[in-house]
């Protein structure tokens, strides 16, 4: 039987990733979920600017990326996108219906109790280090993180996936647990570390980061042009 034949897939990216090419920002999970199920997709760069304005807004009403097209199809939200791939297209979720639903659940987990404190690391750096208390308040955040960590590595044990064959609960438990590069805590948890280096090295991984890399070394050279 021939495979079906799916709609071309455009998905949204930043044009000028603030993290510099370390493939933390959102696009990432989507480029790896995609690679993962062998899928092709074109990527359209936007700018800051151009996040809020209408046209982008009509696909993403936040003014945020990533967004996802396929045919008459437009998404937005990482976890939407991740489970609508894992779903349309075979290699991220197993045929078993209990097993299924685990690692729908894993999903969920990464993004509604693993990824809340993560974040919050995230906007203390960026945005409170002047004020008197960011000390304080890093430390606090760091002892939720390391709360969720210590569950986390409890449950994995010396597994290598959290529930049997990779899944996308593990794309995406991962995609959040590297948030943490150049924190340190992930250090602090040997299985954590290795679960994230072990997915880190999937072929799929590797392509979907190569492809964000190679826009933010492009934006760098004609950054270069541009100063000539
Ligand atoms: N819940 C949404 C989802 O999961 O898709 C959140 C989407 C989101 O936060 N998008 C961010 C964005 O568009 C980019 S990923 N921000 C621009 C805006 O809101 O105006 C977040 C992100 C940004 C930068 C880094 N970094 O530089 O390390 C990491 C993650």
């Amino acid at each position: 039987m021939s495979e079906p034949v799916h709609a071309p897939i455009t998905i949204t990216a930043f044009e000028r990733s603030p993290d510099r090419g370390k493939g933390l920002a959102r696009d990432m999970r989507v480029r790896w979920a995609l690679e993962e199920v062998g899928q092709p997709y074109n990527v359209r760069l936007v700018s800051f600017g151009e996040m809020k304005e209408p046209a982008h807004l009509s696909l993403h009403p936040f003014g945020q990326i990533p967004t996802y097209e396929e045919g008459d199809l437009v998404l937005f939200e990482s976890g939407a996108i991740l489970f609508h791939i894992a779903e349309r297209y075979q290699g991220l979720l197993p045929r078993d219906a209990d097993a299924r639903a685990r690692a729908i659940m894993w999903i969920f987990a990464a993004l509604n109790t693993i990824e809340p404190p993560i974040i919050d690391r995230g906007v203390t750096l960026m945005l409170e280090r002047d004020e008197s208390w960011y000390e304080q308040r890093l430390a606090a955040i760091d002892d939720r993180i390391r709360v969720r960590l210590g569950e986390l590595s409890r449950r994995l044990g010396d597994a290598d996936w959290l529930d049997g064959a990779f899944r996308a609960g593990d794309l995406m438990t991962v995609e959040v647990l590297r948030r943490l590069s150049g924190s340190g805590l992930l250090e602090e948890y040997p299985n954590l570390s290795a679960y994230v280096a072990r997915a880190e090295a999937r072929p799929a991984f590797k392509r979907a980061f190569a492809a964000q890399l190679a826009v933010f070394e492009r934006s760098q050279k004609e950054g270069e042009n541009d100063a000539d």
